[in-house]
């Protein structure tokens, strides 16, 4: 019988209450999961440990639909635990594995961030004015790079309703000290026509160059674009989905009404239908380029991305660890 370690229970549970939010900062606590696991499995032998990991899979494929982090970093982990068993690794030896490939894929993760700022800040210009949206890891290194780089520009970030967010963003920006404006979402378009260029970060990035991230940004892009400011977004390589290679669709999480209107109100009005979908899908072509740690491409290279980074990896393994809708 597989058993769920108490800390995987609370990761899973985490992240589908978005106490931990974010797509990389969800990949990296799904690797941590799986490291947990590893490190207090009770498992007599290998097979034995591969069910505890494969049980633990499920529960966090089970959490939020959208981010293709979350299968991305689940994947690799479990293809190399699954060659360490095919290679008839011992208990001990595959154990050993799967800590050490959680816990680089984790290194990688948060060295990625640190890249994307790195390349991401050689696009700032000094008196920039710059929009963003939601609370990005990736958005917000490039911002801070550029600013200790010494330069001097400034962000406006929209408060990214239901969950606000942006206020998050505005938080980190203004306590790090870059000027920050904070503005409600639907000001969006107001503003567009001061700005020179907009970043955003991205949950996952399709074959075909689409960016699905928070709900709005499709708003800003086609905003940028119809005032032809740069839309830029920044994205580690494990944002972008082999899946959809194959012809998967990317599944976008519908949360509770209650975060748009309280259960009191609603049942007030028992015709209201409330929608309240957390992402949405932003074309290629409102892109202008896409920058990952391994450097900046247009949206029409995500495919080659695809190929290099999950060009190896088997379909079966695709498809199996893929994001479930909750129950
Ligand atoms: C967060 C969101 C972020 C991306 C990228 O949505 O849309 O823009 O996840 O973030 P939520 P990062 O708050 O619903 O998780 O660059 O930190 O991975």
């Amino acid at each position: 019988m597989s058993t769920i370690h108490r800390k995987v229970s609370e990761i899973a549970r985490d992240i589908a209450e978005m106490k931990i939010r974010g797509a990389g900062n969800i990949a990296r606590h799904a690797a941590q999961a799986l490291v947990t696991t590893a490190r207090n499995s009770k498992a007599k032998k290998p097979s034995d440990l591969l069910a505890d990991l494969e049980s633990a899979t499920k529960l966090l494929l089970r959490t939020r639909p959208t981010a293709v982090s979350l299968p991305n970093s689940i994947r690799y982990v479990m293809s190399r635990a699954h060659t360490g068993h095919e290679q008839h690794l011992k208990l001990k030896a595959l154990r050993k594995l799967i800590i050490d490939t959680g816990n680089t894929f984790i290194q990688n993760s948060a060295q990625a961030v640190g890249q994307i700022g790195e390349i991401g800040a050689r696009r700032i210009e000094d008196g920039d004015s710059i929009m963003t949206h939601c609370n990005s890891a990736a958005a917000t290194a490039i911002f801070t790079t550029a600013f200790k780089q010494g330069k001097s520009f400034n962000v406006f970030v929209c408060e990214t309703r239901p969950r606000y967010q942006g206020r998050i963003t505005a938080q980190e920006l203004s306590q790090a000290g870059i000027p920050t404006s904070l503005i409600v979402d639907s000001a969006a378009h107001s503003f567009m026509t001061k700005m020179d260029k907009a970043i955003v970060g991205a949950d996952t990035i399709a074959a075909n160059g689409a960016v699905v991230n928070k709900i709005g940004t499709s708003m800003v892009a086609l905003a940028a674009h119809e005032s032809r400011v740069l839309f830029f977004v920044a994205a580690e390589t494990y944002k972008f989905s082999p899946e959809t290679m194959l012809g998967q669709l990317v599944h976008i999480e519908e949360r509770d009404t209650s975060e748009v209107i309280s259960n009191k109100e609603r049942t007030a009005m028992p015709h209201l239908i409330v929608r309240n979908p957390a992402f949405d899908i932003t074309p290629p072509h409102h892109i202008d380029l896409i920058i990952t740690e391994k450097g900046i491409i247009s949206p029409q290279a995500a495919i080659t991305i695809i190929q290099q980074e999950f060009g190896s990896t088997r379909t079966d393994e695709l498809m199996k660890y893929q994001t479930k809708p909750r129950d």
